[in-house]
């Protein structure tokens, strides 16, 4: 690719982990500009103006000479490095399959295990909203089923869309690995070691900061 290409970031994000993890493995170059989402850096008016109206972070950066592109949303970023990879299948089957994990990521599982994570590790029990205490029970119970239809779907292929590693991996990587930080237990999905243990083996892998 002839574009400079910089992740907007804060590194504790899973999301913003999906992109470079997917460019790490493609062998592609990434800067990496970094904000902490606690202090609002991404609530900016300059943030909100021209990097991404939805002020969020992961958004990828891609510069090709004056012209300068912001791509928010971490699974079309991860597609727009990935394109003509074989990260992602060329059949048409396979290939909506792949995009049926990375929907299923985006309102099954990360909605609930991410902001399980970010809630207990990063802002603390004790800080919660009250209307955040409320929902934890829900998204216990929906992170865990989330978790299940993995585990179940990793139990007749190695990757989630059959023998090699597709986006949907990736995807779902990101934040399961970490599950633990939102009081979830890997130990009940046994499919999911085994998983893990496979995507960490992928040559050029590098785990989350
Ligand atoms: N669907 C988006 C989610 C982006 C998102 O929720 N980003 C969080 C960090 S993981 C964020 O920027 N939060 C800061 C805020 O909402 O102010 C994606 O996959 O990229």
């Amino acid at each position: 690719m002839a574009e400079q290409l910089t992740l907007h970031e804060d590194p504790r994000s899973g999301n913003c982990y999906k992109i470079k993890l997917t460019a790490a493995l493609l062998d592609l170059p990434l800067a990496t500009r970094q904000y902490d989402i606690m202090a609002g850096d991404t609530r900016t008016p300059e943030f909100l103006g021209k990097i991404n109206s939805n002020g969020r972070i992961p958004v990828l950066e891609i510069r090709d000479g004056k012209n300068v592109r912001f791509l928010p949303e971490s699974n079309a970023a991860c597609w727009y490095l990935a394109s003509d990879s074989d990260l992602i299948p060329q059949e048409r089957y396979a290939q909506a399959d792949m995009l049926r994990w990375m929907f299923f990521e985006q309102y099954n599982h990360e909605p609930n295990v991410a902001t399980l994570r970010f809630w207990l590790t990063f802002v603390g029990e004790a800080n919660l909203s009250d209307q955040q205490r409320a929902q934890v029970m829900a998204k216990r119970i929906a992170g865990c089923d989330a978790l299940s239809v993995m585990n179940t779907e990793l139990a007749k292929s190695d990757f989630l869309c059959g023998d090699k590693v597709t986006l949907a991996d990736i995807a779902l990587f990101a934040y399961t690995h970490v599950a633990g930080e939102g009081g979830f237990k890997l130990a009940d999905y046994p499919e999911l070691g085994p998983w893990i243990d496979r995507i960490c083996s992928l040559p050029r892998f590098v785990p989350m900061t």
